[in-house]
């Protein structure tokens, strides 16, 4: 079987340049970097000079959803403007090779609805279903991710995704995982990644307090056993943040750099070792 590919998302690496972040994912030995969809940060030559001198893939770009970027806004025009959003990540993704782009229904930090949850639903799989037909044209999937619920109301777990995925309806858009928001929401992870099947299309993977796999109490056998039974082929990707009440506030943690970037892939190499 071919073995699962592993990843580290440059969210992670929140102050430092694209050009660092990719040059250490090389030296521990990675397979792939996902790069935060911000596409105007971003030189496109420069990142595709770097994906080549580092001999590493874009595994995916990481979109960031804000308040003016909500598939579900009770404002026509701020939903329009995360379809927008996300046509223009899947010409970055295009653009420097990238084959999947992580997408939500919400903003990020945002636990209060504005319309009633058939409403809001209905917007989320429209919209996405609009962003997901522009990115089948470039080849490029759309991975529905699940938060916990202190980061949106929507989408919490991994069947609530699936139902997403399945009304939109779109073979290139999936269910994406994060072990972190699973182990606040899902009851049993191991389950929750066999109920998705072969509609599991990404993993984020962060332990219990979002360090490095080993440092808190997931049971990652568990996960990768999980894994195996659904004989996943996909991406692994390390998203760590901060022991923070905002995590996304920019702190910066010295451990998150080479430290935890080492320690993560040696665990995980080993764990997919161990777990055949
Ligand atoms: C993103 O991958 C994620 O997991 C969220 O917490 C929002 O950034
Ligand atoms: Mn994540």
């Amino acid at each position: 079987m071919k073995d699962i590919k592993i990843s580290y998302n440059t969210l992670v690496y929140a102050d430092e340049d694209i050009s660092a972040g990719i040059a250490r994912l090389a030296r521990f030995g990675y397979d792939g970097v996902d790069i935060v969809g911000e596409p105007s940060n971003y030189d496109v030559a420069e990142i595709r000079s770097l994906l080549e001198k580092y001999q590493i893939e874009a595994s995916s770009i990481c979109a960031v959803f804000d308040e003016e970027r909500n598939f579900v806004s009770s404002n026509p025009q701020i939903r329009r403007q995360a379809i927008d959003y996300v046509r223009e990540c899947v010409d970055f993704a295009a653009a420097i090779g990238a084959k999947a782009i992580s997408v939500q229904a919400t903003a990020c930090m945002k636990i209060n609805p504005e319309a009633s949850e058939e409403e809001e639903w209905n917007w989320g799989v429209t919209g996405l279903r609009e962003a997901g037909e522009y990115a089948a044209e470039k080849g490029i999937r759309l991975t529905l991710e699940a938060w916990n619920r202190y980061e949106t109301y929507l989408i919490n777990r991994l069947d609530q995704a699936l139902k997403m995925v399945n009304d939109i309806n779109l073979s290139n858009v999936g269910v994406m995982a994060d072990t972190y928001h699973m182990n606040i929401e899902e009851s049993n992870m191991g389950d929750a990644i066999r109920n998705t099947g072969d509609k599991l299309f990404y993993v984020h993977i962060a332990d219990s307090n979002r360090a490095a796999p080993g440092r808190g109490h997931i049971d990652f056998k568990e996960v990768a056993r999980a894994l195996r039974d659904i004989h996943y082929e996909g991406w692994v990707s390390m998203e760590l943040l901060p022991a923070a009440a905002d995590p996304f506030g920019g702190k910066r943690c010295d451990e998150f750099y080479d430290q935890y970037t080492e320690e993560s892939i040696v665990y995980l190499r080993k764990l997919f070792e161990e777990v055949k």
